[in-house]
């Protein structure tokens, strides 16, 4: 029997994705609209991830709350917060409508509690994990039927990589073309199980926040990048074929090329923003040398580099090599300064 006091809850976790060729732009800032495709490989919950856990009860006043990592997030002034919550009460207010019997959930107050178990902000796709668990957690609460492509439209308007975060191993998240962003979705390419053979080695150069946010680092660059146009008309929708190609024939070298040239020209179209816009360091560029001579050792690509908004390496590889690979990276990051180590050891993709 539910009564006023009764207390509705679910939890969830999801996890962090790793871009392969990268998000870097939006065409439609408000609806979070990115001005090219992009492709990512999600990464194993063990080791990253956020949970959620999403509660509502008649009993419960006030505004709705966020609880991230034990701080109180403002989650009132932010619009991205407030689109997702907007878009998911009204899922559920279609379902109360069609049926009087279901409690009216979608009426009262969310708590909302968090938790990353790495850390926020430092270019590790903590904002994909955080929206993509958010919009689960609630839609599981609201007990929505929408499938993880229909949800990831909703968890796109909260942070755009979070769309690649609701499905497990290889996955797209499509521009589309619709100016209501009906069509700009994540959908998988291929399940972890096509190619299981997949790792990721996690280096933190930097656990600090990151300098320039991404929203206003992608501004910056569509607003002045001489560079950035050819990158989103030509070479990225050229590459996400390639790539897309590469992982279902299980072409490691080729998918380690693009992904390797899909970092290099992110970072070049940040360096030619003006102000230009830096998040490689030393630390940085030394990992780089270190995947260029484990790959000149083995006489074939056997890694690949590839780093977000901030310092940190992901090293992507194949079991087969992990041996080889580690053995690079042992003898030469330990001499560099600010190297802190690896993070979560080696990472298989994930499968929900
Ligand atoms: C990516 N990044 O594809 C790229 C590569 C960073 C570099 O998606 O403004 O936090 O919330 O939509 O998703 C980081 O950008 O940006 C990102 P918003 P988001 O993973």
């Amino acid at each position: 029997m539910s009564s006023s006091n009764t207390v509705y809850r679910a939890s969830t976790t999801a996890p962090v994705n790793i871009a392969v060729i990268k998000y870097w732009g939006k065409r439609d800032t408000a609806l979070n609209l990115p001005t090219n495709s992009s492709l990512s490989v999600t990464l194993s919950q063990k080791s990253l991830r956020t949970h959620t856990t999403a509660s509502c009860s008649e009993s419960f006043s006030g505004p709705d709350t966020l609880i991230l990592n034990g701080e109180k997030e403002d989650i009132q002034s932010s619009k991205r917060t407030q689109a997702c919550l907007k878009h998911l009460r009204s899922l559920r207010q279609e379902l109360e409508s069609k049926d009087a019997s279901l409690p009216k959930l979608s009426k009262w107050t969310l708590r909302l509690v968090s938790a990353n178990n790495f850390p926020t902000a430092a270019g590790l796709a903590s904002s994909a994990a955080g929206f993509a668990a958010l919009v689960r957690a609630i839609a599981d609460l609201y007990e929505l039927p929408q499938s993880p492509k229909e949800l990831s439209l909703i968890a796109r308007q909260g942070s755009g990589s979070a769309c690649r975060s609701l499905m497990g191993g290889y996955v797209a998240w499509r521009a589309g073309t619709n100016e209501d962003g009906s069509d700009s979705l994540a959908e998988e390419v291929a399940p972890l199980s096509h190619w299981p053979e997949m790792r990721a080695l996690i280096l933190i150069v930097s656990a600090e926040k990151k300098g320039v946010p991404s929203t206003a680092g992608m501004q910056t660059t569509v607003e002045t990048s001489t560079l950035a146009p050819a990158r989103f008309k030509e070479i990225v929708p050229q590459r996400m074929q390639e790539i897309e190609k590469a992982i279902k024939e299980r072409d490691f070298e080729t998918f380690a090329r693009i992904t390797m040239q899909d970092s290099n020209s992110f970072h070049a179209i940040c360096l030619d923003s003006w102000p230009p816009i830096h998040y490689l360091n030393d630390v940085s560029r030394a990992a780089m040398n270190a995947v260029e001579t484990a790959n000149r050792k083995a006489g074939k690509l056997i890694c690949a580099y590839t780093f977000d908004a901030g310092p940190n390496a992901v090293i992507y590889y194949l079991a087969e090599h992990a041996h080889q690979v580690a053995g690079v990276f042992r003898n030469i990051l330990p001499q560099v300064p600010g190297w802190e180590g690896e993070f979560g050891g080696s990472i298989r993709p994930n499968e929900y």
